[in-house]
């Protein structure tokens, strides 16, 4: 998708430049480009920010401490450390952020882990929500 944006304080100016332009010159569709009409327009490639999605743990009373710092480190690629400090929370506050990630990563992220957890008969949970 492109955007066409007007630049005011280019008209009159392009207007001066162009004036003695043939009426029906070629009309650019890419790059800058200007009509007969003096209007001067710029396109640009738009660039959109992804949307984010933040992939979180839930705490329960049955998944061992040390299950959920295995599933820290090995699906989100934290630290001892980090994934220990991550755990804590969720045990203490109820939920907690692994990361933030897109759509796609996101939903691949959860499932990886609702999988293993599965696997190894646990009720672990693990959700996303738009940032
Ligand atoms: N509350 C669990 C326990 O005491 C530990 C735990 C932490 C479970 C985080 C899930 O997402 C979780 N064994």
């Amino acid at each position: 998708m492109k955007t066409v944006q007007i630049i005011p304080s280019l008209v009159a100016h392009r207007m001066a430049a162009n004036k003695d332009d043939p009426p029906d010159g070629p009309r650019r569709e890419d790059g800058d480009g200007e009509s007969k009409t003096g209007i001067v327009t710029k396109t640009r490639p738009k660039t959109k920010k992804p949307n984010l999605y933040k992939v979180l743990l839930l705490n329960d009373d049955f998944t061992p401490m040390e299950f959920v710092v295995l599933v820290l480190q090995r699906f989100f690629n934290k630290g001892q450390e980090d994934a220990t400090r991550i755990m804590l929370h969720v045990h203490h506050k109820g939920v907690g952020i692994c990361g933030v990630y897109t759509y796609e990563v996101a939903e691949t992220k959860v499932t990886q882990v609702m999988d293993f957890s599965r696997q190894h008969g646990h009720p672990l949970q693990c959700t996303m929500e738009k940032e």
